[in-house]
């Protein structure tokens, strides 16, 4: 029995058209499994990827509520149940006009291993909606949040599925959500992650997918006797994971030269302060604003329309969303100087891009590894909600901190190729390996 990847993605392509990003999600990862499947029978002889290609269940729903005019709007609403092998259902939702089907799966895909990579008994899963929340009134998002949980709360429960935020789903909408999930189901428990610090949740989760991938880059640059501190670096997005990034960079001493929003990009020739920052956590999540106002702010250049790949430096963090660095930005990121590239945001860089990354020796870190410490701090929370108490910042920053760096040694294990360490075929061995054992442990089901 031999596997050729490429002809099982021909299939997966037939069986699932109109779903590009999710047929873009499984090649990079069946692409890079194929010499490991071929080496081993076992798996083959259990059909673990014909079997893990299918999500377990996917629920899609209508989602009706009432604007502020008293006009009735409807969004679809939906949760991929990618695998639940080696723990409950654990992923994001997502809220933006752009979620569909296609989005979802490659989003709860990746989550099966990238949470397989953490350790913890975490199962894959995403979910979200179309839905938009730029613009909308605290109500109107409460409303919607009420709705969509309103048949979503059918499906989820602390051991069955844990939803958490991803883009759009932030503090404010966790809150929401929760307090109708409790309302519905009489039940205070640790259904969601991401929750306030006074009623369940944890310290650092804000912090940890930023702050994880800072620390999964700190990782990369000891083992070629190199640091953070003194580079310069770029980022996009101005959300959770580009904040928090960006703080964690500062404080390495690392000059953070831009981010960025749907509508551009600001440029900080000079490097983000620590006020600089403090200005853009509450322009982005209390005013709700657009990034522009931060470099009106502070005279800082603003490139309209743009993204951040077109400025020198040595380092670049993409932290907005998928596929958001081309083959042309890649090209344009190694002409001026990146040597490093460590994705914040769920595939952020295309197919394209990836290979002239590899071409290039660029160190690269996929998202399943470099972003794993959101949800591996989600998976610190239901510890923590179970065990009803609550670690000190310390005590979580300290558990992302080993979470990372074993993250980092599992992948070189997998990916090492003479001198070089390939992190993107690491991250998917180690991750596939974990699930994949226990799917034959628990038979076919
Ligand atoms: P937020 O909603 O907090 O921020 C998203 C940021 O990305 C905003 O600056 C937004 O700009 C920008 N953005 C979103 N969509 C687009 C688009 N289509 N084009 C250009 N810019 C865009 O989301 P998060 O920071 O939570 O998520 C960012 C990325 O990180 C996503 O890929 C997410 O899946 C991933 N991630 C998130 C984790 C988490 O814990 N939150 C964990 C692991 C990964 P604007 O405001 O203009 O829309
Ligand atoms: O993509 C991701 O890993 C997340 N959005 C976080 C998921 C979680 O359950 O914390």
């Amino acid at each position: 029995m031999k596997f050729n990847a490429k002809k099982f993605i021909e299939n997966v392509k037939q069986k699932n058209p109109n779903e590009p990003e999710f047929i873009q999600a499984a090649l990079e990862i069946v692409l890079s499994l194929e010499d490991f499947l071929n080496a081993d029978p076992i798996y083959l002889e259990h059909k673990i990827l014909e079997r893990i290609i299918e999500p377990e269940r996917t629920i899609i729903f209508r989602v009706p509520w009432v604007d502020d005019k008293g006009e009735t709007q409807v969004n679809r609403g939906f949760r991929v149940q990618y695998n639940s092998a080696i723990g409950p259902y654990k992923g994001g939702l997502r809220f933006h006009p752009t979620v569909n089907l296609s989005i979802l799966k490659f989003l709860g895909f990746e989550q099966i291993f990238k949470n397989s990579l953490t350790g913890l008994p975490l199962g894959g899963g995403k979910g979200g909606s179309d839905f938009d929340p730029h613009g909308k009134s605290d109500a109107e998002v409460m409303r919607f949040a009420q709705s969509f949980m309103s048949e979503l709360y059918k499906y989820i429960g602390p051991n069955i599925d844990v939803p958490a935020g991803d883009i759009g789903v932030g503090a404010r909408e966790i809150g929401f959500l929760y307090g109708q999930y409790k309302k519905l189901t009489n039940d205070f428990s640790g259904v969601l992650t991401g929750k306030g610090l006074a009623w369940g949740g944890s310290n650092i989760r804000s912090e940890a997918t930023g702050y994880g991938a800072v620390y999964f880059a700190e990782e990369m640059l000891k083992n070629t006797n190199d640091e953070l501190t003194g580079k310069s670096i770029l980022i996009s997005g101005s959300g959770n994971v580009a904040q928090f990034a960006a703080e964690k960079a500062i404080h390495l001493g690392a000059k953070v030269l831009s981010m960025s929003d749907s509508s551009g990009t600001i440029y900080d020739k000079d490097g983000l302060t620590p006020e600089k920052l403090d200005f853009i956590k509450t322009l982005k999540n209390i005013k709700r604003g657009r990034i522009k106002e931060a470099a009106d702010e502070y005279g800082l250049e603003f490139l309209a329309g743009k993204k951040p790949w077109a400025l020198k430096a040595d380092a670049a963090f993409p932290c907005a969303t998928q596929n958001e660095i081309s083959g042309e930005d890649a090209k344009l990121l190694i002409q001026n100087g990146v040597k490093l590239v460590v994705e914040g945001a769920n595939m952020p860089s295309s197919l394209e891009a990836i290979e002239i990354f590899q071409n290039n020796k660029i160190l690269f870190a996929p998202g399943k590894a470099a972003n794993a410490g959101g949800v591996a701090v989600s998976g610190l929370e239901m510890s923590q909600n179970s065990l009803r108490l609550s670690w000190t910042r310390e005590e979580v920053d300290e558990k992302l901190k080993i979470l990372m760096k074993e993250i980092h040694n599992k992948i070189v294990e997998h990916g090492k190729k003479d001198n070089h360490i390939d992190y993107i075929r690491g991250a998917n061995i180690a991750g596939f390996k974990r699930v994949a054992d226990s799917m034959i442990a628990q038979g076919f089901v």
